[in-house]
């Protein structure tokens, strides 16, 4: 599955195949782009098949249904959602294009780089664990962004070595989605990613 967004201030391009064997994908993600903000969502439900896609599709309705919200509200809805689920790991990422300033949070092994055309790389570190309605800890980041950074979130499903350089050494998102193509044979695990291009 392919999906693309795009207006004068982001492109991004999104990428997911389900685990080998698997009728439903226990990966979710989803974006929404408006004349002011671009946000999306990648979450991976525990375990795979129906009760992880049940998990991880109740992150994306959420950040659907609120995308307006700024994204700690959207982290206690959609922990509030995961309650009785059987829980996901999830990042939110949403750029405000007149500010030229981003907002992450994460729980979680969904993976989230930015590389800027000055060199420099936002690289958050994951917080462990997962998502499931217990109270939970997590830290929103506010950074600001030059215009030509790219991005990329993933889920562990997608195992590459050398993700910053891919960043890095690719000029565009189309290039970046051609170089993962080789990392999506052999996997073991549903497998998303977004890749993009703040402009
Ligand atoms: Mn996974």
């Amino acid at each position: 599955m392919i999906d693309i967004e795009s207006n004068s201030h982001v492109h991004a391009l999104a990428f997911q195949l389900k685990k080998q064997g698997k009728s439903l994908c226990g990966d979710s993600f989803t974006m929404v782009t408006t004349d002011d903000y671009f946000i999306c969502a990648v979450s991976d439900g525990l375990g795979s098949g129906e009760l992880a896609h049940e998990s991880s599709e109740a992150v994306s309705r959420i950040v659907n249904e609120h995308h307006e919200e700024d994204v700690g509200s959207l982290f206690r809805r959609a922990n509030e959602a995961l309650k009785h689920k059987r829980g996901a790991t999830v990042s939110i990422f949403k750029v405000d294009f007149s500010t030229k300033q981003f907002t992450y949070a994460s729980v979680g092994n969904v993976r989230f780089v930015l590389y800027s055309p000055s060199d420099r790389f936002v690289y958050p570190l994951p917080v462990l664990g997962y998502m499931s309605g217990k109270p939970q800890k997590y830290k929103v980041h506010t950074y600001s962004y030059e215009p030509g950074s790219k991005f990329i979130v993933h889920t562990d499903g997608l195992q590459v070595p050398g993700v910053k350089s891919l960043l890095k050494n690719n000029r565009s998102v189309e290039d970046i989605s051609e170089s993962l193509e080789i990392y999506t044979h052999a996997r073991m695990d549903d497998l998303t990613y977004i890749v993009g291009q703040l402009l």
